[in-house]
């Protein structure tokens, strides 16, 4: 399929073979295997009994997987794909990333009841879809229970996912559950990813036309902002106890072929083109350190024992002068920055409220819930965001002025201290620590999709994406940028969530408020239940992800300072192997044959 990227692949592995680093060769092997077979993500979701499973169970042609009227499915079920037909097709895949075998029994007990340490199921299946690579679908169960329990799960894999499946049954329609689910996945799922509507167990006369039909697209489209492909899946009637399974081979075709789209095609090769060369790069730092080390008297070496302290001074002072006190500051303002928003968000509903005809209080209760909640929280919510972002690009810029200045002292220092060939030798090294980001993509890939048990679900492309910007300059904000982007996108997705709430309060309090003189007064008063909820909710899960986030820019510094350590490190250096020379012209060979490095 990738024969070009193939070919470039066989090159690098050639240099890998004969510079034989463990760590090296391991992920090579696994980029190799990638390469070869790489894998495509297909998400279920819906409410439940709006029958994933038994479309599920259509597709497999057997009832492997347990359904029922109740909600029914409360694992997430990944189908594993294979060429072969599969003899033990049950396991169970821990928190622990560890995988275990399970009976048929055990399976479809835990699908009904997982239990604590369950990440995901998995159930292995000759497969009945061709696309590219390996197809993985998962089912997932209804909203509350994946709302409750996998939503750290379904953070992580939706956004990677190629295809998401939405279910909907066309008796029951889009409820306010769907609603605020919808919204919350939107904000997940990228534009890479295919959204498909199904609307299930229609009746026969049904077509396009008919005004359910277009209810659900209407709503589903609002949420999303376009028009998604939509199927209708035809009721199956009872014959006796059992009905026949759904066949949908048309919807099937659809998801095989978008799976197998150019466009999804055009993804991996980039991204695996940029793991190629992450690849060399390796390589050739690997080689550089070789051929510098060969060249250090012990005195040299001293030298930069020195330099490293220095570095590692630097990378404290960032912690405690800048990291700290900014974070610290952000999150002892959010509170209040939040408790603000509450009230423009209850003056700004009040208003509405007390303005309006008091012989229209259903019409203004169903635009205060299905709008102007959902509306003005995302309003307040864009504002903090937009808060966050300048404060931390201001701490992203002092960290780099920083470590920018750290970095020509030490250049200074190795022209200072060596001659001109080892200076400039040392230089080279350094800066190509500097610019890891490829390098360590191609790891971050590999630690997150390596091993049988590995939870992250993902495919290349978005990873690579991720750190395009990265590859000559310096990594550090850009990896900040990206972390920063996915906290303030999960800040949005909780508001989403977290307004569900909101309109669930004034849900329960709607019963008594049809009173012409006293409405107004009570669905303001759910307002501000509804809306004080949503603070709680909003304010908890922001400082919990700013925490976080100090640690991952305190993780980033880390790997940074220590990735300029490590490049010049001397230690093991007197026991080298004698073949630089040797690798130093395989090395030039494979530049000359794989040509620069192009994006595209
Ligand atoms: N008669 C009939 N029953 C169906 C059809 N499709 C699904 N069902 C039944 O509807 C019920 C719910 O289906 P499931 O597939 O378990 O629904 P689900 O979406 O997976 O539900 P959760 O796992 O709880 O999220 C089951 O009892 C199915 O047998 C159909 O086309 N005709
Ligand atoms: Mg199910």
């Amino acid at each position: 399929m990738f024969n070009e990227i193939t070919r470039k692949y066989d090159i690098v592995n050639k240099l890998v073979e004969a510079i034989d680093d463990k760590e090296t060769t391991e992920l090579s092997k696994f980029l190799g295997a990638r390469i070869a077979c790489p894998d495509s993500y297909i998400v279920m979701l819906g409410e439940t009994s709006s029958g994933k499973t038994t479309l599920l169970n259509g597709l497999l042609g057997g009832n492997y997987l347990f359904t029922s009227v109740r909600p029914s499915t409360g694992a997430i079920v990944e189908l594993a794909f294979t060429a072969d037909e599969v003899t033990q097709p049950y396991y169970a895949i821990n928190k622990n990333a560890t995988m275990e075998r399970l009976t048929r029994e055990e399976f479809i007990h835990l699908s009904k009841q997982p239990d604590n340490n369950l990440s995901r199921l998995r159930l292995e299946a000759k497969s009945p879809l061709h696309g590219l690579g390996n197809l993985r679908l998962f089912d997932t169960p209804g909203y509350g229970s994946i709302i409750e329990k996998h939503e750290e799960l379904l953070a992580s894999f939706l956004p990677e996912s190629n295809v998401v499946l939405y279910v909907v049954s066309y008796k029951v329609g889009i409820q306010q559950d769907d609603f605020n689910f919808l919204n919350y996945a939107s904000e997940l799922i990228t534009k890479d990813t295919e959204f498909v509507l199904i609307i299930n167990r229609t009746p026969d006369e049904v077509n396009k036309d008919d005004r359910r039909i277009a209810e659900i697209t209407g709503y589903v489209s609002d949420i999303l902002h376009y028009l998604p492909k939509v199927f209708l899946v035809p009721n199956i009637y009872c014959e006796g106890n059992e009905y026949p399974l759904p066949q949908c081979k048309e919807l099937w075709d659809y998801v095989q072929n978008s799976v197998a789209s150019e466009k999804h095609i055009k993804q991996l090769e980039m991204s695996f083109n940029g793991f190629v060369f992450g690849l060399l790069e390796k390589c050739e730092s690997i080689i550089d350190k070789k051929i510098l080390m060969d060249q250090l008297s012990q005195e040299d070496k001293k030298a930069f024992e020195i330099m490293f302290e220095e570095i590692k001074q630097t990378n404290q002072e960032i912690k405690e002068l800048l990291i700290e006190p900014a974070f610290c500051d952000l999150i002892s303002i959010m509170p209040s920055k939040f408790s603000k928003a509450k009230v423009n968000i209850k003056n700004i509903i009040d208003e509405k409220i007390n303005k309006s005809d008091k012989m229209r209080e259903v019409e203004v209760m169903t635009y205060v819930n299905s709008h102007m909640l959902q509306f003005e929280t995302k309003k307040q919510v864009k504002e903090i965001s937009s808060y966050i972002e300048a404060k931390l690009d201001d701490l992203d810029r002092q960290i780099s002025d920083k470590l920018n200045k750290e970095y020509t002292k030490i250049e200074q220092t190795i022209e200072l201290h060596f001659s001109v060939a080892v200076a400039n030798m040392a230089k080279d090294i350094f800066k190509k620590a500097g610019g890891r980001a490829l390098e360590e993509s191609l790891l971050g890939y590999f630690k997150q999709f390596a091993g049988r048990g590995g939870t992250g679900i993902a495919n290349a492309s978005k990873h690579l994406l991720k750190k395009f910007g990265d590859l000559f300059g310096k990594t550090f904000s850009r990896q900040t940028h990206n972390k920063l982007a996915s906290t303030l996108s999960k800040i949005g997705a909780t508001s989403a969530k977290a307004v569900g709430f909101a309109v669930a309060a004034i849900i329960e309090a709607g019963f008594i408020i049809y009173d012409i003189l006293t409405w107004q007064g009570k669905l303001m008063k759910s307002v501000a239940t509804g809306v004080e909820k949503w603070y709680e909710e909003v304010v908890s899960i922001t400082l919990n992800d700013l925490s976080e986030l100090k640690e991952e820019n305190i993780r980033l510094l880390d790997e940074e300072t220590n990735g300029w350590i490590a490049a010049l490190d001397t230690k093991g250096s007197d026991e080298n192997a004698d073949n630089t020379e040797e690798l130093k012209i395989l090395l030039n060979g494979v530049k000359k044959e794989l040509g620069e490095y192009k994006y595209e």
